[in-house]
Parts: C-alpha cells; sequence; structure tokens
C-alpha cells in the first residue's frame, strides 16, 4: 500500500450518470478543494443538433456546482425549453430535451472543440468556470461510443437510453473505439497521485466498462497499491435509478449487489453494500461496509462519503498490515 500523507490524500472516483455525480458531490463537500479526481465516461457522448454533447461530464460539473436539475439529477435547475420548443415547430428531433441553460454548454464545449482543444482542456475550462474544485476529467480525449446490442438491433447508446427508454431486450455491449483511445496524461497523473479508487454507484455496464474499456485502465487500476472499492448501484433488487436491474435480468444475471461485486472481479479490495441488503454481507466475500446508500439530499451525499472514507482507512491498514496512513476525513 501507498503511504499517503495525510495533507496529501488524494480520492479516484469513476463516474457517469446520476448515482456517480450524487457521490462524487458527497466526496467533494468529505475532502479538502482539490483532493478528488472524478474521472468520467464518455461513451455517451454522441453529435446532437449538430453539437457535441457530453451527458456524464455535464451531470458531474452540474451536480458538483450545485446548479443540476434535482428532479432528473441531469440537466440544469431553473431550465427553460423555448430552444427545443422552437425545433419543434421545425421539425427538428426533440426526443433528447435539450434545455436552454444546458445548450450554452454544448455550443461553448462545440465552439472549443472545432477551435482543435482536447475535451480535457474544455472540461477544466468549464469546471473552472462553474468556480469547482474537484478536478473533472474525461476517461479520453479520443472518441469512444457505447454501442447497444439488443433484440432490435443495434442502437447508439442515447437511442437506446433515451429515445427508447431501454426497452430493446440488451444482449451485449460494444465500447467502439475503446481499443484505440489513450488515456489523458490528467488521467495518468491522477492515477499516479491517488491513494484511494472509489467505483461510484452508477450503471456498472453503461457507465463503468466504458471506462475501465479505454486502453489498460482496467490493468492500470488493479496494479495501483491503493485500495479500490465500489458502491452497490443495487439496492433490494433495484437499480435506484436507471436499468441496471433491467440489464442485469437480460444477461441473465441476479439484479443483486453480488452480480455487482462479480462484475468487478479482482479489481475490487472491498465493497459498499446497502443496510437492505445486509443478509448479503457474508456472500460479498471481500472486506464490506454495510451502510445507508441511498442519497437524497446533500447530507446523505456527504455521510456517505465519510463512511467510504473511514472504511478505505481500515481496508488500507487490513490491506497493509499496518496502520493506515489514509488520514482522518476532515
Ligand atoms: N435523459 C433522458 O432520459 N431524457 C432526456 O431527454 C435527456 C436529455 C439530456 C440532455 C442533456 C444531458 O446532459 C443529459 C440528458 N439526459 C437525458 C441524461 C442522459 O441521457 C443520461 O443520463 C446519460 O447519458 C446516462 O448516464
Amino acid at each position: 500500500m501507498n503511504s499517503p500523507r495525510t495533507d496529501a490524500l488524494h480520492v479516484v472516483a469513476l463516474a457517469g450518470g446520476v448515482g456517480g455525480a450524487k457521490l462524487a458531490t458527497g466526496l467533494q463537500a468529505a475532502l479538502p478543494p482539490g483532493r478528488l479526481t472524478v474521472i468520467v465516461n464518455t461513451g455517451d457522448d454522441f453529435e446532437h443538433w449538430g453539437l457535441h454533447i457530453c451527458p456524464d461530464i455535464d451531470t458531474v460539473i452540474y451536480n458538483l456546482a450545485g446548479i443540476h436539475n434535482p428532479e432528473t439529477g441531469w440537466g440544469r435547475a431553473d431550465e427553460s425549453f423555448t430552444v427545443l420548443n422552437e425545433m419543434e415547430k421545425l421539425g427538428g428531433e426533440v426526443w433528447f430535451r435539450i434545455g436552454d441553460r444546458d445548450l450554452a454548454t454544448h455550443l461553448r464545449r462545440t465552439e472549443w472543440l472545432r477551435q482543435g482543444l482536447p475535451l480535457t482542456e474544455i472540461t477544466a475550462r468549464l469546471r473552472r468556470m462553474w468556480g469547482i474544485p474537484t478536478q473533472v476529467l474525461p476517461m479520453s480525449d479520443d472518441p469512444v461510443h457505447t454501442l447497444v446490442h439488443t433484440d432490435e438491433g443495434d442502437l447508439p447508446f442515447q437511442h437506446y437510453f433515451v429515445r427508447r427508454q431501454c426497452e430493446p431486450i440488451l444482449v451485449d455491449l460494444t465500447f467502439v473505439g475503446a481499443d484505440k483511445a489513450r488515456i489523458p496524461a490528467s488521467v495518468e497523473e491522477a492515477l499516479a497521485q491517488a491513494d484511494l479508487i472509489v467505483l461510484c454507484p452508477s450503471n456498472p455496464y453503461l457507465s463503468i466498462d466504458p471506462i475501465l474499456s479505454v486502453a489498460d485502465m482496467r490493468q492500470r487500476l488493479r496494479a495501483l497499491p491503493v485500495p479500490k472499492l465500489a458502491v452497490t448501484p443495487i439496492v433490494a433488487g433495484q437499480a435506484l435509478k436507471g436499468p441496471a436491474a433491467k440489464m442485469m435480468r437480460e444477461l441473465g444475471e441476479m439484479s443483486s449487489p453480488l452480480t455487482v461485486v462479480d462484475h468487478y472481479g479482482d479489481l475490487l479490495d472491498g465493497f459498499v453494500l446497502d443496510e437492505r441488503d445486509a443478509a448479503l454481507e457474508e456472500a460479498v466475500v471481500l472486506p464490506t461496509l454495510v451502510t445507508d446508500t441511498i442519497m437524497t439530499d446533500t447530507a446523505s451525499k456527504e455521510r456517505l462519503a465519510r463512511e467510504i472514507l473511514a472504511f478505505a482507512r481500515t481496508l488500507a491498514q487490513e490491506l497493509s498490515g499496518q496502520p493506515s496512513d489514509l488520514g482522518e476525513a476532515p
């Protein structure tokens, strides 16, 4: 295990979608400014209205800045849809609901991409503009596209997720371009400094797997001498949000936290299980924190994050056989 100085504690979270953004917000609140890096899924990115949309990056940024729509978890608070309504009148596509405030982000990002800036730099500019102390890093600057193989044929991710509301039966997933995509230098630096890796309660198949599929990311994470833990996205057989439980059943698996543990396999040193599934603790086999994982407000996000940091300290101790240097949460 690394022996990090208390003042240098650096947490790297892997996230995509609303569940990941919620825990990232809790971790940001629980850690000193600048000690959290979030590596975000970009497999959901797509072109729409001629613009480059990065839904998971925007969800993470809006949540970390506290300007997200609290009902959906994605998009902006106090949003209006004048442009969307006008697009409808002009026969444009409106199944993907882009609000007016959100549109400014897509316009600016697309403008910067056309100027040749990498997505990492654009994302850094956006998070600094919103005053976010956390580093938000795209998993790659190279294009990776999640392609969903279903009983109705292949669907680009947002067509499956939003347009078809995840109705087609999942057969398999491909992360097109992941083998050629490179890990950005900023991600490599964050991993080299990391004292703890947290796989957020995001959809393992749609949000975390694309990140793990970039080049040799999974092997790199596995080789890091720091605790790596995952937080369950499944509680009492259900996904708190999104299609994870439905997808598990369609893939012939149980919709259970144990399926998540199995799925991540030897990547994990520990697991965070919801208290409603406490009966499964022994079956997890890994060191397990059993707690309330449901994040409904700012306080519950921060409480869960602090419990995870305390659990990570005991985990680091168990793994090294020595007292942990992972400092006390402030
Ligand atoms: N999700 C929906 O279910 N319907 C939408 O119309 C929609 C629009 C949208 C616009 C901007 C944005 O950043 C996200 C948006 N999302 C929408 C969420 C997004 O499709 C998914 O949450 C992620 O791609 C999955 O993590």
